[in-house]
């Protein structure tokens, strides 16, 4: 049969995709915009000033879909650092990622590029240590966390009063214990409602910095310490615990005294998966955690994009 598309018009892009603890990470390995050797934050600066067309296309629909995370694979700055990454979702970018990082990690090994052992990884928010096990595990000493600002009282809208912490883990957390919110997965729409009413109160009452939203509950998985939801920025519900959500969450238990130093917390996502994880004190405020989960590697496909496709750049939110 004879092929109707004319090939000189497509973009192509080479990515890997896994997933961590249900989580979707895309890793694009060729193809790439080019954005310079300048540090990362500033060479994410000019992915988003110049090059926010190509973010929408990896992780947006028709080719992706609102719980996909990119991460685009640069040279690091740190000649010390194996990888450079930008992460990215639905309608911007991440300063860290967890699951995104220990997908990153699990694909390098898929594609041949690392062994089991230490491999150093730069973000736009810090250089990460991240330790390939022989298992397939992978474990990431996230970047320094602390807690902001404890038992912060906000009104929602239609709500009521809900009182939680400010804290970073590599973004910007609220967490909240006491929301009267059943955390099951039938009641996903309900909890996205919640939880984005409340980030709307959170960023407009004096934390504008404040992205994503974390509310705890009982563990329903045996030997877990806590359950959790969380909602991403562009509105998609975290299926892994969040890597960076965990890495707060564990900032606010040191800062309250509530979990020593080098003591496993096993926090369950949503969906019942699970990620490790434990802390070393690095100063009065700041603890340096360590995530441990497991990815598997997907898909590896080559994306088209057609010249003349309206919507190559995917379906922008
Ligand atoms: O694992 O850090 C994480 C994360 C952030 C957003 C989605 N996953």
């Amino acid at each position: 049969m004879p092929c109707s598309v004319d090939t000189s018009r497509l973009q192509r892009i080479v990515v890997i995709d896994s997933h961590t603890a249900g989580e979707p990470t895309r890793v694009v390995v060729e193809g790439g915009p080019a954005l310079g050797d300048g540090p990362l934050a500033e060479r994410r600066r000019v992915f988003q000033n110049h090059f926010d067309h190509f973010r929408s296309a990896i992780v947006n629909e028709p080719h992706g879909s609102d719980v996909m995370v990119g991460a685009l694979l640069v040279e690091p700055t740190d000649p010390t650092c194996n990888a450079g990454v930008i992460f990215f979702n639905n309608v911007g970018y991440l300063g860290m990622c967890g699951h995104g990082t220990i997908g990153l990690v699990t694909t390098l090994a898929y594609a041949g590029r690392i062994q089991p052992g230490v491999h150093r990884i730069e973000t736009p928010v810090g250089v990460v240590s991240t330790t390939l096990h022989p298992n397939g595990e992978v474990s990431v000493a996230n970047v320094p966390s602390h807690r902001a600002h404890h038992d912060v009282a906000v009104d929602v809208p239609g709500i009521g009063q809900v009182v939680g912490d400010v804290a970073w883990g590599g973004n910007w957390f609220f967490l909240v214990a006491e929301h009267g919110q059943e955390l099951s997965l039938d009641r996903i729409d309900a909890l996205t409602d919640f939880a984005w009413r409340l980030r709307h109160a959170v960023n407009s009452q004096g934390f504008p910095e404040v992205d994503h939203v974390e509310l705890f509950g009982p563990p329903t998985v045996e030997g877990a310490d806590s359950r959790n939801f969380v909602l991403c920025p562009g509105k998609a519900y975290d299926r892994s615990p969040c890597g960076t959500g965990t890495s707060a969450k564990l900032a606010c238990l040191a800062a309250s005294g509530k979990l020593a130093e080098n003591t496993l917390w096993i926090q369950e996502s949503i969906i019942a998966s699970t990620f490790k994880a434990h802390y070393q004190r690095l100063d009065e405020q700041r603890i340096l955690p360590t995530i441990t989960g497991t990815a598997y590697v997907n898909a590896e496909s080559t994306l088209l994009l057609d010249k003349e496709d309206p919507f190559r750049w995917g379906l922008r939110n």
